[in-house]
């Protein structure tokens, strides 16, 4: 198994573009892959995707290019156990706060004597057999979000975790994290806080990440030095394609709507 986005940011030669999942769809989850994005990232935390979509979704974005992530809902072994077994190629875990919680998810990602994973790869030994089982440590990625007050604290250490593969930036948790209003990305604390997380993830050789709410806080994010960002959502792809049609239709169109709008 070759983890497409994991060669992407370990080589950080190119941007690297992601599709966020919020809905349980496999029709649009699989146009969505189909239109080329590196990585796709299935939100089982606050997506409205269950387990049983999730066994539905991966064979759906399989086929593609798109390096398949999967949210999880908290840092549970045996929850990204099953994200990883049902064919997920990397987690993303939220809230991560501390370098002993970044380590318990590298664990829960790797198998022995790297980590702690049980064996039993459904989806990839279906694939791959056993040879799943000499690359998986590999080529499973391990991204640790950071958007919280003690993780920024900590963003050091926690980068600094042996085998974690980036750092992803929770933008309205942290704003919350650092006492300011959601969505207040043009905020001093907020550019300040990004740009400690930033140098963490450069100090360590890892990848930076950025949820992208519209593809322009993606494109900054990227041409900022960040390796890796989401450019939207199902969701809001839909509610922003059909806000323009809707609006252009009857005459209305709104400039601002054309540059995309920050939404799940
Ligand atoms: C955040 O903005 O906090 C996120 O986790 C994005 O879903
Ligand atoms: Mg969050």
């Amino acid at each position: 198994m070759k983890n497409h986005a994991l060669t992407q940011w370990r080589e950080r030669k190119e941007p690297s573009y992601g599709a966020w999942l919020n809905l349980p769809d496999l029709y649009s989850a699989e146009m969505l892959a189909r239109m080329g994005f590196d990585w796709v990232c299935i939100d089982l935390q606050h997506g409205l995707i269950s387990y049983s979509d999730l066994l539905g979704l991966v064979p759906a974005l399989s086929g593609t290019k798109a390096t398949v992530l999967v949210r999880v809902t908290s840092n549970d072994a045996g929850q990204i156990g099953r994200a990883l077994d049902a064919g997920g190629h990397g987690v993303i875990v939220p809230m991560v706060n501390t370098a002993e919680e970044a380590a318990q998810a590298v664990a829960a990602c790797r198998y022995p004597p790297q980590g702690t994973r049980s064996c039993g790869p459904m989806r990839d030994a279906m694939l791959e057999g056993f040879e799943y089982l000499a690359t998986a440590n590999s080529q499973i990625a391990c991204v640790a979000m950071i958007e919280t007050r003690e993780g920024l604290a900590n963003v050091k250490a926690i980068a600094a975790t042996p085998g974690l593969d980036g750092l992803f930036i929770g933008p309205m948790d942290l704003c919350y994290g650092i006492g300011i209003t959601p969505g207040s990305f043009g905020d001093p604390a907020f550019i300040e806080a990004v740009d400690q997380i930033k140098q963490a993830c450069a100090d360590a050789g890892i990848a930076a990440g950025m949820f992208g709410y519209n593809a322009a806080l993606s494109r900054a994010a990227l041409e900022d030095g960040f390796q890796f960002s989401s450019i939207g959502s199902d969701a809001n792809f839909l509610r922003e394609g059909a806000k323009q049609a809707f609006d252009a239709a009857r005459g209305l169109d709104d400039p601002k709507a054309a540059k995309g709008q920050p939404g799940y």
